[in-house]
């Protein structure tokens, strides 16, 4: 495996410590810059020039081996949610990755690929492409002889003006598990507004999701292919107070949208079969 410096192009791509000394890689292009962390292959940042933040980041995160960082785009695999006497969210979160591609395009947008230390039966590799807009990629294989079966999410934080005020579309009509009543039921709002904690998980679903921020005066937008799962999440007053790693007031600051393939859409790849989830993350001025 190459060093880490070999990796780094002029003016694009630099290898430096980050938060806690972990190792992270910054990425400059000429529309935006983003950063990512060897662990969990973390994108921690990600802006537009000009622009506020697009991802919401804790300022009370952990930057530790083994811990999962509070922000960006944590990459949920093999596993969605809590396990009994095992890491919520699954070991990926965890793991330091391995950077083995980084790429001037000749668009001018910068592309990194990590791949995930084996851990059992799966290669994961999750791409990362930086320009006028970020696309993260998940991409698993099935390298073992029997059938794999797992969920993924990229558990996007966006940082917003102020949660009161967005509107989340393009959910309409969708089923979803109100994870925090219990319920199965149907989106019959045109927007999701928040007014207490949110957390549900749309099925069946591959719709653009908008997030209109009039605070903050655009509109940001979770493209995805390969996925049919989004899930909504904002934890409110309480659950925050519960969250050592988040802000207490946080809450008002962040939503997440969230991509992948969970419960009834989870999927099964036989042996040689391969799944990739793609997002794109994009915003747009508010006139
Ligand atoms: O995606 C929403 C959710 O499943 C919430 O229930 C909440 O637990 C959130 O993920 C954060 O989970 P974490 O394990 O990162 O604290």
């Amino acid at each position: 495996m190459n060093t880490l410096n070999s990796y780094e192009i002029p003016g694009h791509v630099s290898i430096i410590e980050g938060q806690g000394g972990l190792c992270a890689i910054r990425i400059e292009t000429e529309w935006s810059s983003a950063e990512v962390y060897l662990l969990g292959a973390h994108v921690t940042r990600f802006g537009k020039k000009g622009e506020a933040p697009l991802l919401f980041m804790s300022g009370l995160s952990d930057f530790q081996a083994g811990k999962p960082i509070r922000g960006g785009v944590p990459v949920i695999y093999p596993w969605f949610g809590p396990r009994e006497g095992l890491p919520s969210h699954g070991f990926a979160r965890l793991a330091e990755w391995d950077l083995t591609e980084s790429t001037l395009l000749p668009d001018g947008a910068v592309r990194l690929v990590f791949k995930l230390p084996p851990n059992g039966p799966g290669e994961v590799v999750f791409a990362v492409t930086v320009g006028r807009t970020l696309v993260i990629e998940l991409v698993v294989t099935n390298d073992g002889a029997e059938d794999l079966a797992f969920e993924t999410c990229l558990h996007t934080y966006f940082n917003i003006g102020d949660i009161h005020r967005i509107e989340v579309s393009g959910l309409h009509g969708v089923r979803y598990i109100d994870k925090v009543s219990g319920e199965q039921l149907c989106d019959s709002h045109d927007v999701i507004r928040f007014s207490g904690e949110v957390d549900r998980v749309y099925q069946d679903t591959d719709a653009t999701v908008e997030i209109r921020d009039p605070a903050l005066k655009r509109a940001i937008l979770v493209r995805k292919n390969g996925s049919h799962s989004t899930i909504v999440w904002n934890p409110w007053i309480e659950k925050s107070k519960r969250m050592p790693d988040f802000g207490d007031e946080e809450y008002l600051k962040m939503v997440c949208v969230e991509s992948g393939n969970v419960g009834d859409n989870a999927p099964t790849l036989t042996p040689g079969d391969q799944s990739t989830l793609r997002v794109e993350l994009d915003s747009v001025a508010l006139g």
